[in-house]
């Protein structure tokens, strides 16, 4: 088994829990998703400002004005949201059960970074509440380019501890901790592993409770 990394209680990093065929693999999956007819498009804030990610959701749409989840994608073109592949959902599955969790995933959120990629801080509360007060966790898989990943506490304010998520890493975050703040500061262009068929970063991150 892969090492995991206790960063808060509940929240694990599991370095390289996907082995270099596996990344490879969902990499080409990710590429297609995206280059695909309901692909990639960038989400715009309620605030107005667009997002400095591209984003695919896969089994609900979390739409970006409401911060609700929905079937089509009424924030951007109103095309129904692809489905969640039963094999990703067994490997969100897989990696969860690696950090002593469980997740039966109904929503996958597949982001792209470029350089000068990042994500503000938020928490994630969308999901559904019975699934927020049972701590059921969010599983988030990497690929390519390294992350400057930030974790903080339950307010904006509180100390904040980075994370570098490589390529292949997981990160297990439930429990104690699902609810706590975090964002992506940057991306460290040039990190990922070549041969993979793209620049940058994706990340997944699979949810439960958005139905
Ligand atoms: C990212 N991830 O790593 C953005 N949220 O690109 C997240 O916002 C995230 O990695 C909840 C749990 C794990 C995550
Ligand atoms: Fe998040």
């Amino acid at each position: 088994m892969s090492s995991r990394i206790e960063v808060y209680p509940d929240a694990l990093h599991l370095p390289a829990v996907l082995a270099p065929g596996e990344q490879r693999r969902l990499a080409a999956r990710c590429l297609a998703i995206g280059r695909g007819p309901a692909g990639w498009y960038v989400p715009r804030v309620r605030g107005g400002g667009l997002m400095r990610v591209r984003m695919v959701c896969l089994g609900r749409h979390w739409n970006a004005r409401t911060y609700r989840y929905e079937a089509v994608r009424g924030d951007h073109d109103g095309r129904a949201v692809l489905p969640l592949p039963a094999d990703l959902a067994e490997l969100a599955a897989r990696v969860a059960a690696a950090a002593g969790m469980r997740i039966e995933p109904d929503v996958c959120i597949l982001n792209y970074y470029e350089a000068g990629g990042r994500m503000g801080l938020h928490q994630d509360k969308d999901e559904r509440p019975e699934t927020l007060d049972a701590g059921v966790p969010i599983v988030s898989l990497s690929i390519g380019d390294t992350a400057r990943f930030v974790m903080g506490g339950f307010t904006r304010r509180e100390p904040k501890t980075v994370v570098r998520l490589a390529s292949g890493d997981g990160l297990v975050f439930g429990g104690r901790s699902r609810l706590r703040y975090h964002g992506v500061a940057s991306i460290l262009p040039g990190t990922g592993p070549s041969g993979h068929g793209f620049t940058g970063r994706f990340n997944l991150t699979f949810r439960q409770g958005a139905t």
